[in-house]
């Protein structure tokens, strides 16, 4: 039965019935009576595995199809009425030609299957930030994983009222066949389609669908942000807190930023983190004229691989109850999950992510292949899971931010840490960002890509007018917070990683908010922008052996830190290129700017 009054709702779910023609239709209120039985449906049928429910209560094991395990770059459209405004970077479409495509497609493709409506919320129900979306999709997996994901239930239908205006997601597994696979966005339309995909970036709409692609452009319209940033706040030892969102792209290491356990003296002075998000951030100003955040989401879709009690314990936690994982292999031996990464000692018995049994005799690190769990497999797991889950979570009005990161994974160049001169260079540094691949996405892995603020497959407009925006931003916020950038991943000559990172990332952080204080700790100025002073970065009781024989040193941290002019010439020219060939002409002025001063100060 219908859970709503609101004739729009109740049109796009008759549109979306007329078309997919579904045998029933049922409605998500968000009951736990429901979300259950949905769950024991979804086991019958093998959609789902239930796990050992005394080691892993109410968790479950999904297989996507081998075709179908990350988000399709390639496959993901903008669809606005002029191809110029879906800018240069995005894939596009014309609407009229997409919506055909894909009701084509979708015609007819849940016979046989029940259309599920659901209902929620991204962000707290009833906050200002708060935006209601519906879902249909044929998909059960879909419905139990937006229920971890976001505020599902009548309670969203009840906030839109008779009148309110919703975004239209519609979802149909279809034959799951790649080649009529797409994920389109009409921003113009408030709607986005996703046809035969059942992976979750390309099917939980709430997600990157909405919550980035289409919100930034309504941020863009309405004067506030949609960005892929974790949030995390960080309690000093005299108990105020400090809060930083930072965008890294996908696979670079959010969700082990988000919730860093401080080294052990950090923790003993009284430092502790505490995760507000893991992966996107909506910002606005404030009336204090300060930059406020929420996480929308109401759980972590994170990457399994390599998480373990040591890399990122607060996440392992976050797993161990209901939880859905994806694509990792399951342990026959006591029915729970293993990845790579998770333990030393491989298990013995093990199905892996295809189903089939896994051989750890056969396993070999450096080949992909023989791995027992897909290198993207995931779980998605309540954030009230999380043991270091902030109280300002649910928070109506969000977090202050008091400084913005950016990051990407550079083997060189890119020093560990440093500051950007002011609000616009730092908008520009974080439009220069480039990052290796990773298999987050399809495509190949390890590949140099330029993403700028971590947003490159998530814009859902022009990059040049994104970038534009960001310094309008600029312009409203009378107490911006400070942006920085961060490199993780810088190697030595052999490949080896010099910094340790995870929970040594602390160290980085305390510079960056001491740099935030009233009266900022001194840094040194370089041609890209202030990189700390080698003994204002803590290194006492670091133990780190960047490769056998090399321990981390202050002469290792001064390397990580050093500008090297030459590198910063190319990778200015590097820049300008990208300026130049790929983004083109709606760059503001003031980044061009940014560019002449960078390319001035490489050759002073
Ligand atoms: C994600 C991604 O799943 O960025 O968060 O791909
Ligand atoms: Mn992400």
């Amino acid at each position: 039965m219908a859970l709503t009054k609101n004739k729009k709702v109740l049109d796009f779910v008759a549109a979306s019935a007329e078309l997919a023609q579904p045998d029933k239709i049922v409605w998500i209120d968000g009951s736990e009576t429901q979300i259950n039985a949905l769950k024991k449906e979804a086991v019958t049928s093998g959609e789902l595995i239930k796990l050992n429910q005394n080691l892993l209560p109410d968790c479950y094991l999904h297989r996507t199809k081998v075709n179908d395990v990350a988000r399709v770059e390639d496959r993901t459209f903008i669809c606005t009425k002029n191809k110029e405004d879906a800018g240069p970077i995005n894939y596009w479409m014309d609407p009229n030609q997409a919506y055909e495509l894909c009701n084509e497609i979708a015609r007819g493709s849940m016979k046989g299957r029940t259309m599920y409506v659901i209902p929620y919320s991204m962000g707290v129900v009833g906050s200002d930030f708060a935006k209601i979306g519906i879902e249909v999709t044929d998909s059960i997996y879909v419905v139990l994983n937006m229920n971890i994901m976001t505020r599902v239930g009548k309670q969203c239908l009840d906030a839109l009222g008779k009148e309110g205006d919703f975004i239209k997601g519609f979802h149909a597994k279809c034959d799951v066949d790649a080649d009529k696979r797409y994920i389109m966005h009409f921003p113009e339309d408030n709607t986005i389609i996703s046809v035969n995909s059942a992976y979750g970036g390309n099917v939980l709409l709430g997600k990157k669908c909405f919550a980035l692609r289409i919100a930034s452009y309504l941020g863009k319209n309405e004067g506030w942000m949609a960005e892929h940033m974790l949030i995390l706040g960080v309690t000093f030892p005299d108990k105020t807190k400090k809060y930083i969102a930072a965008a890294f792209p996908s696979a670079c290491g959010k969700t082990n930023l988000a919730m860093l356990i401080p080294p052990k003296h950090y923790k003993e002075a009284g430092y502790e983190i505490e995760t507000v998000g893991d992966d996107i951030a909506w910002i606005r100003v404030g009336e204090d004229g300060r930059l406020w955040a929420v996480n929308p989401e109401n759980g972590f879709f994170g990457v399994a691989p390599g998480t373990n009690e040591h890399s990122n314990y607060n996440a392992l936690q976050s797993t161990k109850r209901g939880t859905i994982f994806t694509n990792v292999a399951l342990n026959t031996d006591d029915m729970t999950v293993w990845w790579e990464g998770l333990s030393k000692e491989l298990p013995e018995h093990c199905i892996d992510w295809t189903g089939k049994p896994w051989n750890p005799a056969k396993f070999d690190k450096k080949d992909k292949s023989t791995c027992s769990a897909h290198p993207n497999s995931r779980f998605t797991a309540p954030a009230e899971n999380c043991p270091c889950i902030s109280p300002e979570f649910n928070s109506k009005t969000g977090v202050p931010l008091s400084a913005i990161i950016f990051g990407g994974r550079r083997a060189s160049t890119t020093p560990l840490v440093y500051q950007s001169r002011d609000w616009n260079h730092g908008v520009f540094i974080g439009s220069a960002m480039s990052s290796e691949t990773t298999a987050a996405a399809t495509g190949a892995t390890g590949v140099l890509r330029h993403d700028p603020m971590a947003m490159k497959p998530f814009t859902g407009y022009h990059m040049g007018d994104y970038f534009a925006h960001w310094v309008e931003m600029g312009k409203k916020v009378k107490n911006p917070p400070k942006i920085f950038n961060v490199n993780w991943f810088r190697t030595d000559e052999n490949g080896n990683f010099m910094w340790p990172g995870f929970g040594d990332n602390m160290r980085v952080l305390e510079w960056i908010l001491k740099r935030c204080d009233e009266n900022p700790i001194d840094a040194v100025e370089t041609a890209i922008g202030y990189v700390p002073n080698p003994d204002d970065i803590d290194i006492s009781e670091l133990d780190y052996e960047i490769c056998k024989g090399k321990k981390f040193d202050k002469a290792a941290l001064a390397e990580i830190l050093t500008v090297d002019k030459e590198k910063w010439s190319k990778e200015a020219e590097e820049i300008e290129g990208y300026y130049n060939g790929t983004i083109g002409s709606r760059i503001p002025k003031e980044l061009w700017d940014c560019l002449e001063t960078l390319k001035k100060n490489c050759k002073k």
